[in-house]
């Protein structure tokens, strides 16, 4: 069987960690990147060791043909990117969020669903073994009903008024920020985890600096410390830092999750307790290789990663024994296997990964909260 051919647009934080995990599996040839910036793309396609280089997106479509594309751009641009990879026959793995409007969603679901071809979206957190643990535990009915999700995603990268990218930008990153960039992540896992669906939301948003400091010159996410003053001009924010947001769930029950890009010492931390009424389950993406299971009868627990302990349907995304500690690029590696054996092998009806109807999903999820925020009342998902 011939390997497979990629191609990845966008060379920010995440496109060179698509194309780590990618060479983690021995089918894959990452053979092209694209990059807008001509007096870089040379030097970046070398640096990260692929044959070529393209400014444009559409020529390196149409030029290389490639199996695949990972759309791992600023998010405006991941509409019409997809659209045109899935008209040109090529399979699709897009970054969150899918799209920046609902209605650009909804097109690029009609378009995959009509092609046949691989549809997924990034939400690589899924792929933590003792995410997908959870899942099945519950699955199993070790979970029980459950009764209560609390969770939050906190990060520190935007703390300061000086720290700035893109995703400060609307007409880039979409009307949302902190709920789209990583409240996503956590709402995506917590439905993917309960199987609940959240049927309506009511949001308090927070932008704590209401004016940045934009650098003079591009810098990426997670990047950008050592900049000086008379490097920055002012720039009025309007997308949120913070935000609080109640949840009410399809059975009933309720839950709440708390999101931040601007908590000193919280790098990049999602954690979630799901109360149920057999036990709770407590977990952390900063020590993704423990799950706390709390008992009201007998003594709380701590599972650790390991395959010879957790369900077959996690120890699926274990490569590493107990101790030999996995963490967020095997999430990539563990996603992109499942995707790469559809497309090697054809669609399954249910694909195991996050497709673009959970994109769509999110998008709506997003929209919803903005709303909510703006009304200062309940709105129905
Ligand atoms: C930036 O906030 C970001 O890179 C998100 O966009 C990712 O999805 C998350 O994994 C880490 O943080």
């Amino acid at each position: 069987m011939k390997n497979i051919r990629v191609a990845i647009a966008g060379t920010g934080f995440i496109g060179p960690a698509h194309i780590e995990a990618l060479r983690r599996i021995p089918y894959i040839d990452v053979v092209a990147i694209s990059h807008p910036v001509a007096s870089e793309v040379d030097e970046k396609a070398k640096s990260l060791g692929v044959p070529k280089g393209y400014v444009d997106y559409y020529e390196m479509i149409e030029k290389e043909k490639p199996d695949s594309v990972h759309i791992c751009t600023p998010n405006f641009l991941h509409y019409e990117m997809s659209k045109a990879a899935l008209e040109a026959g090529i399979h699709v793995i897009c970054e969150k969020p899918l799209a920046t409007k609902i209605h650009e969603a909804d097109e690029l679901v009609a378009i995959a669903e009509k092609s046949g071809l691989v549809n997924a979206v990034h939400f690589n957190l899924r792929y933590y073994p003792l995410v997908r643990q959870m899942k099945t535990m519950r699955e199993k009915g070790e979970l029980g009903e459950v009764y209560s999700i609390m969770g939050s995603y906190l990060q520190d990268w935007l703390y300061y008024a000086t720290d700035y990218n893109w995703r400060l930008e609307p007409d880039q990153s979409g009307d949302s920020r902190a709920v789209a960039d990583i409240g996503s992540h956590l709402m995506d896992n917590i439905e993917y985890i309960t199987g609940l669906k959240i049927t309506s939301v009511m949001a308090d948003f927070n932008t704590v600096h209401k004016v940045r400091k934009k650098p003079l010159k591009p810098i990426e996410t997670f990047a950008g410390k050592m900049l000086k003053p008379e490097d920055y001009a002012d720039i009025p924010i309007n997308t949120e830092d913070y935000a609080n947001i109640l949840l009410r769930f399809d059975n009933g029950n309720k839950g709440n999750v708390t999101v931040s890009q601007v908590c000193a010492g919280r790098k990049n931390r999602l954690s979630l307790e799901i109360s149920g009424s057999e036990q709770t389950l407590g977990w952390c993406s900063e020590t993704p290789n423990e799950l706390w299971i709390g008992k009201r009868d007998g003594n709380n627990q701590v599972m650790m990663r390991d395959p010879s302990l957790v369900h077959p349907e996690a120890a699926s995304l274990i490569s590493f024994p107990g101790g030999h500690n996995e963490g967020f690029p095997d999430t990539s590696k563990q996603m992109f296997k499942e995707v790469y054996a559809a497309i090697r092998e054809g669609l399954s009806p249910t694909a195991p990964y996050p497709t673009f109807k959970d994109g769509q999903r999110e998008l709506i999820l997003c929209e919803r909260t903005i709303e909510s925020h703006k009304k200062g009342a309940w709105v129905d998902v």
